[in-house]
C-alpha cells in the first residue's frame, strides 16, 4: 500500500466527531482527469436518460437539463476505479475500518451554479443496513474546493457513537430518505469545508447533510461506500446491486 499514514490524533477525531478532513490526497492532474471524465459521462448519459430516470438525475429548477448525480463511477469508469483503489486513500480507509476493502456502491454528486440543491439529513447507515455499523465509511472526495458557500457537507459530530434513526422517502422522491425535520433540527451540523483533491471521511452512523450551492462555481465530488472484510449491506433500505462491487484491497 502507501507509506502515507493517519496520525493517532486524527484517527481519534475520527472515532470521536464521526468525520475527518485529510486535505491533498490526489494531485490536480488526478482532480483534472476525473474532472473530464465527467463531462464525457455525463454527455453520453444526458442523452440516453429515460423520463422515469429524469426525476431522480436532473437538478430541478435549471434552466438547461444539469445531472445531479451519476451512480456507480467506481465500477463503471476507469478512472474512477484507480482513484477509489489509490494507495494514499486506501491506507486512510484501512487504518479507519480495517482491511479487506471493497467498494460497495459509489457516486458522484454534482451540484451545479444557481442550481445544485441541498441534500436533506441523513446516516448512510439507514441506507446500507449493513451488518457491522462501523465496517462502513464513505470517502467524500473533493472534486472542486467545497465550502459553505458552494454546498459543502455538514456533520452532526459524534452521532457515529448513536443509534440509526428512522428515515422517511418524501412522496413521489423514494430515493430521497431522509430524517424528519424537526428531528435533524435537534443537532447541530458543522460544515465540513474540504479543498479539491480532497476527502471528508465519515461514519455510516453520522448525520450529514449538504447545502445548496449559492455560488456561481460548480461543486462536484465523489463518494466511495467501503466496506471491511466482515461487513456487508445486510438489510438495505433501498435495491444496491451487488454485481458492481468492487474489490480494491482483498
Ligand atoms: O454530496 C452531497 O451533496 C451529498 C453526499 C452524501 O450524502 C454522501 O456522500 O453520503
Amino acid at each position: 500500500m502507501s507509506d502515507f499514514q493517519l496520525t493517532e490524533q486524527q484517527l481519534a477525531e475520527y472515532r470521536e466527531t464521526g468525520h475527518l478532513t485529510v486535505e491533498d490526497v490526489f494531485s490536480s492532474d488526478e482532480v483534472a482527469a476525473a474532472l473530464r471524465d465527467i463531462d464525457d459521462w455525463s454527455r453520453e448519459f444526458l442523452a440516453s436518460l429515460t423520463d422515469e430516470q429524469r426525476v431522480w438525475y436532473l437538478e430541478r429548477g435549471t434552466q438547461t437539463p444539469a445531472l445531479r448525480k451519476l451512480d456507480n463511477p467506481a465500477f463503471q469508469r476507469p478512472v474512477f476505479r484507480q482513484m477509489a483503489s489509490h494507495p494514499r486513500l486506501l491506507k486512510c480507509v484501512e487504518q479507519l475500518i480495517g482491511p479487506g476493502l471493497r467498494v460497495w456502491f459509489s457516486q458522484v454528486f454534482m451540484k451545479p451554479p444557481g442550481g445544485g440543491g441541498p441534500k436533506p439529513v441523513h446516516q448512510d447507515n439507514f441506507y446500507f443496513g449493513p451488518s457491522d455499523l462501523d465496517g462502513v465509511i464513505t470517502a467524500w472526495l473533493a472534486l472542486d474546493d467545497a465550502t459553505t458557500e458552494n454546498g459543502c457537507l455538514y456533520y452532526a459530530d459524534g452521532t457515529n457513537n448513536g443509534p440509526v434513526l428512522d428515515h422517511f422517502a418524501p412522496e413521489g422522491e423514494p430515493f430521497n430518505l431522509q430524517i424528519p425535520a424537526e428531528v435533524a433540527s435537534q443537532y447541530e451540523m458543522t460544515p465540513a469545508p474540504v479543498m479539491s483533491g480532497g476527502v471528508s471521511f465519515h461514519h455510516g452512523n453520522t448525520l450529514h447533510q449538504s447545502s445548496d450551492n449559492r455560488s456561481d462555481r460548480p461543486r462536484r465530488a465523489v463518494a466511495f461506500h467501503y466496506v471491511n472484510a466482515k461487513t456487508d449491506f445486510a438489510n438495505p433500505a433501498l435495491k444496491y446491486d451487488l454485481d458492481v462491487i468492487v474489490e480494491v484491497a482483498p
